[in-house]
């Protein structure tokens, strides 16, 4: 059975994500819950992956912790019999894959730091040499390390459509200039802590998406997911070669599945097969362990 919303029925729903779902807990708090859907090439696909929204969420919750002496993050708890007692009925479906979370008032931006350049990036360099108003170098390709990691902030776009990349004048426009400065400068530092990790660990993180919100006494937290691979692009490292796409650390089998059925990437996604479902679910495995050192296992029986 998938997880949707439709499950929760007793809580407050908030919204959707593509694969997930935002609840209000009282007036203070929100429960984040990832599900085991998985999109590529931008579609929902009917097929889920076990364990997906248990790694996600395992995986934020460390990152968050890596990078506690940087910035705070909006974490409550993510032990599911810490919850409070509204949440109880629902206690099996979300444990492992949710977390409790301070409501904040978002930033009304999106912050992206790129270290490698593809995706939106790539296709305002190509139609203007720079991006969000970064001038780069002539003749870097699909996949090129930039010479340094830039901040190219966005709107956030409403479900189904992308997200545009502006300018940091735009974004200080829309923030105000001290807090627009505060975000790039915190972007840019727990890029390069997640980045000098990951590497550390053969994956090369490319690019991130960061969310941040004020809590109720005005302080400035990381929010939503952190450094996940749908917030993220993971690349293997001993596999990089620019000039091209590069293989994804975790959907690679599908993407080559999905393009060798000649599906012409308009939904409905045909349904995967058991081996494509087993190979992708022991790469986002493989992604949890190799990034924290912990077994997958271990993560469940805590959480
Ligand atoms: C997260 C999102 C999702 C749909 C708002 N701590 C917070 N307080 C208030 N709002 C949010 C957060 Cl994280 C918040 N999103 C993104 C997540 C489903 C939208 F699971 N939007």
């Amino acid at each position: 059975m998938p997880l949707t919303h439709e499950e929760f029925a007793g809580l407050t729903h908030l919204g959707s994500g593509k694969v997930r779902e935002l609840f209000a807990v009282g007036d203070d708090a929100v429960l984040l819950v990832a599900s085991d859907r998985i999109s590529a090439f931008d579609v929902v696909l009917p097929t889920e992956i076990p364990d997906k929204g248990a790694v996600l969420t395992g995986l934020s919750l460390w990152w968050f912790d890596q990078l506690s002496d940087l910035v705070p993050s909006h974490v409550i708890s993510s032990s599911v019999d810490e919850y409070p007692a509204e949440l109880a009925p629902y206690a099996e479906q979300l444990r492992g894959r949710s977390m409790l979370c301070r409501r904040l008032d978002m930033v009304l931006i999106e912050c992206v730091a790129r270290g490698y350049l593809t995706g939106s990036g790539l296709k305002d360099y190509r139609r203007t040499g720079a991006v969000s108003g970064h001038p780069l170098p002539a003749g870097l390709e699909d996949g090129s390390k930039l010479p340094a990691t830039i901040y190219t902030p966005s709107t956030k776009a409403p479900i189904g459509e992308h997200d545009e990349n502006i300018s940091r004048d735009d974004a200080a426009d829309r923030v105000g200039g001290e807090l627009a400065a505060e975000l790039e400068r915190l972007t840019l530092q727990i890029f390069g802590r997640a980045s000098d990790l990951a590497a550390e660990r053969g994956i090369l993180l490319a690019d991130t998406k960061f969310e941040f919100g004020h809590d109720k006494d005005g302080v400035l937290r990381l929010a939503d997911e952190v450094l996940t691979p749908d917030s993220s692009r993971f690349w293997p490292a001993d596999t990089w070669v620019p000039g091209g796409a590069q293989p994804s650390f975790d959907k690679q089998f599908i993407r080559d599945y999905l393009v060798n059925t000649g599906w012409d990437r308009n939904p409905p996604a045909p349904e995967l097969p058991d081996d494509i479902v087993e190979s992708t679910r022991a790469r986002y495995v493989e992604a949890y362990e190799r990034l924290t050192g912990i077994s997958f296992k271990d993560y469940l029986s805590t959480a």
